[in-house]
């Protein structure tokens, strides 16, 4: 199979309200997502590389960052597959500003803006608002239409 690339997404989900940014370059651009990125290959952790990009993309710092969600992504279009981790956060230190990477932006849980998100995070963000854990695989063509979702809510025994 093709090689993978272990990425972060982190959301901060505070009093029926979440944290969204418009990605202003890069991959994903125009869509609003949490803040995100590549894990560094100098040992940084899964969780250290989620906290380091809310602060380079979000100029916050979340304090009880937790992982939630984990999705493998295969995009026809990519040579490499997506190990996407989710987290979830509900408190942060510092004040949200725009970067040059992110436009960010406070959005009402009853109004998502999914039609100017990936097309996959209806499917799993409502698991994120409840506060579930989730894990799936999904398998796009091109960036915008998706052939294959299956996410689910994991359960710990
Ligand atoms: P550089 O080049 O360092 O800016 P980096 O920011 O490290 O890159 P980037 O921006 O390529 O990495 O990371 C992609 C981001 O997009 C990650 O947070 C994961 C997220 N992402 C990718 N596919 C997604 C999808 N289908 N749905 C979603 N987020 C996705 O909600
Ligand atoms: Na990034
Ligand atoms: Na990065």
């Amino acid at each position: 199979g093709k090689p993978s690339k272990i990425l972060t997404l982190l959301l901060i989900h505070q009093n029926n309200q979440i944290l969204l940014a418009m990605k202003k370059r890069g991959f994903g651009m125009g869509k609003y997502n949490g803040f995100g990125g590549k894990v560094e290959k100098n040992g940084e952790s899964i969780y250290q590389a989620a906290i380091r990009e809310t602060q380079e993309e979000g100029c916050i710092t979340p304090t009880d960052a937790q992982f939630i969600g984990y999705i493998k992504m295969d995009y026809d279009c990519e040579k490499e597959t997506l190990k996407v981790h989710i987290f979830r956060a509900t408190h942060f230190d510092g004040q949200v500003k725009e970067t040059e990477e992110m436009k960010p932006q406070w959005f009402d849980v009853a109004k998502i803006p999914y039609n100017q998100m990936w097309i996959d995070d209806q499917y799993w963000i409502p698991y994120l608002l409840e506060n579930k854990c989730f894990s799936g695989y999904l398998q796009f063509e091109g960036h915008d239409k998706l052939i294959q979702a299956d996410i689910k809510e994991v359960t710990n025994q």
